[in-house]
Order: C-alpha cells, then sequence, then structure tokens
C-alpha cells in the first residue's frame, strides 16, 4: 500500500488525421473498455482520467502529464510541444519501427504521422508558420526539441531522406540490428544513458508506436513492419524506462483495431494496455 499514491493523468487523443485509416480513433475507448483505469488504480497510482481531446475544433497541445492514449503518431507533435513548454529539459525515447523525421518537403507519402519529430527539430523546419494549420506552433516560446534530446529504439524501416538527417544531426538511434547485436538489456542501459548521463534529473518521455513491436504480437497497425521487438523485448522497454525513474509522461499511439481480424486486434489492444500497465511499474519489485 502507498500512503501517498502518486497521480497519473490519463487523455485520449482519438486522432486519425495523421495517417490514411480510419480506426485508431477508437483505441483510447477499447483501451479503457478493458478496465486499463482500474489497474492503474490497483498498482497504487491516483488515476486523473481527463476526457479525450476534441480534435474537430482545435489543435491542442497536451498538458504534460503521465499518459496520452493515441490515436495516430501525430498526436506527437501536440504531446512533445506540451510536454516541452512545461519541461523545456524533457528527453524523449522514441520506439518505432519508423523514425517520424519527415516534414512537409521531403516526406514520400505526406502522412503527417511520419511527421512529429521532423516538426519539432528546429534544424529541420526552422518556421512551422509556412505548414497550414501549424502556425500555432511559432506562438510564445515555440518549443523545440534538440537533435542530442532524442532516442530511437526499434528502427527499421528509414526513409532515405530520414536517414540523411539522422546521420547529419547525429541522432542517437538503436535500429533492430543493435537489439539483436546487443541485446534489449544494453541497448535500454545505452539509451537512457544518453539521456541521463549529462543531468541525471531531466524527466523522460517515452513515445512508444506499437508498430515497433512485431507484427506477430501488434497486428492491428497501419504500417506493420516485419522482424520487430518480441513480446517480452516489447515490456522490457517499459520496465526499464520506469526503473531509471526518470519517466514523467508517455503516449502509445497508432493502434488500429479495424485492421485486422478480430483476434489480432483484441491481442494488440491487450498488449497496449499491458505496455501501459508495465509503464506503471507492474512487474518491478
Ligand atoms: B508511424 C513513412 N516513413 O513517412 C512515411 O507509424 C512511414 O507513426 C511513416 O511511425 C510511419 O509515410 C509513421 C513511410
Ligand atoms: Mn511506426
Ligand atoms: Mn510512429
Ligand atoms: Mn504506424
Amino acid at each position: 500500500h502507498v500512503a501517498n499514491p502518486k497521480t497519473i493523468s490519463v487523455i485520449g487523443a482519438p486522432m486519425t488525421f495523421g495517417q490514411p485509416f480510419v480506426g485508431t480513433d477508437s483505441s483510447p475507448a477499447l483501451l479503457r473498455e478493458q478496465g486499463l483505469l482500474k489497474d492503474l488504480s490497483s498498482l497504487g497510482w491516483r488515476v486523473e482520467d481527463l476526457p479525450d481531446l476534441d480534435f474537430n475544433n482545435i489543435c491542442s497541445e497536451a498538458d504534460a502529464s503521465l499518459s496520452l492514449l493515441g490515436g495516430d503518431h501525430s498526436i506527437g507533435i501536440g504531446s512533445l510541444a506540451g510536454i516541452l513548454r512545461a519541461k523545456p529539459e524533457t528527453g524523449v525515447i522514441w520506439v518505432d519501427a519508423h523514425a517520424d523525421l519527415n516534414t512537409p518537403d521531403i516526406s514520400e507519402s505526406g502522412n503527417m504521422h511520419g511527421m512529429p519529430l521532423g516538426i519539432m527539430m528546429k534544424e529541420l523546419v526552422p518556421d512551422r508558420r509556412v505548414i497550414p494549420g501549424l502556425e500555432w506552433m511559432e506562438e510564445g516560446t515555440s518549443p523545440r526539441l534538440r537533435p542530442d534530446s532524442l532516442v530511437y529504439v526499434g528502427l527499421r524501416d528509414i526513409d532515405k531522406a530520414e536517414r540523411k538527417c539522422i546521420r547529419e544531426l547525429g541522432i542517437k538511434a538503436f535500429t533492430m540490428y543493435d537489439i539483436d547485436h546487443l541485446g534489449i538489456g544494453r541497448v535500454m542501459d545505452l539509451a537512457i544513458d544518453h539521456l541521463l548521463a549529462k543531468d541525471p534529473n531531466r524527466p523522460i518521455h517515452l513515445s512508444y508506436d506499437i508498430d515497433a513491436v512485431d507484427p506477430l504480437h501488434a497486428p492491428a497497425t497501419g504500417t506493420a513492419v516485419r522482424g520487430g521487438l518480441t513480446w517480452r523485448e516489447a515490456h522490457f522497454v517499459c520496465e526499464h524506462v520506469v526503473k531509471s525513474g526518470a519517466l514523467a509522461s508517455a503516449e502509445i499511439v497508432e493502434l488500429n483495431a479495424t485492421l485486422s481480424d478480430g483476434q489480432g486486434a483484441s491481442e494488440t489492444i491487450e498488449l497496449g494496455h499491458q505496455l501501459i500497465a508495465a509503464l506503471c511499474g507492474e512487474c518491478i519489485f
């Protein structure tokens, strides 16, 4: 029992506009229906259940809070903007098959879910007022993500232009090759060290794209790529970030129950649910 329980704020972000499919908007409801909030309470958290964001009316910037339920990965534009405004020193771990470092200029697909990190980097989009709908991002303090404040885990499908940006900006990237080579334990140690070496007290934001996980376990997603994280590796990522003590916020994105058969859909939602429970310390002693 915990005398003074920590609070987790849960926000649904039912976004679909970042990619061609409907369906990612149902995931917050599906996760809630599976009893996610009850599980988090039984893990000792005081759960603050916030209403879903309404993307029909607003462009929104998330408050820094512990857990966002996507939605496609374009919600990262709003979550990073809000988190970095509240805590500019935040370091980001981006768990994904993809680099999501495109910009409207270099993207081959034009899909915004492949651009959230590109849009956050000054080096890639110096003035976001040129992107229709993102004018709001240049108001006030205009939060940015520095290339050395980002680490990738799980990459295996990178566009040519993104590869060039990762090299030129010197972004730390652990691909599936590195996970095979070093093991997930060493990779996560190195990833966390990269962010915390200079400032052990900085907060970490974890952005978890379910397509980082192998499609055997997470088939219900829009851009599945074979050869991903195993069931245990997927969990270990969360468990190890929790153990660092630096986790301040997280989002889980790209779950789309309409893109698989019934069993594939429920396995994918269940995995998302379990990963959030892992982020709340389920398996930590
Ligand atoms: B996701 C691709 N790089 O830009 C593009 O799922 C895929 O949020 C983006 O990681 C995948 O369209 C975006 C080919
Ligand atoms: Mn992805
Ligand atoms: Mn992504
Ligand atoms: Mn995807």
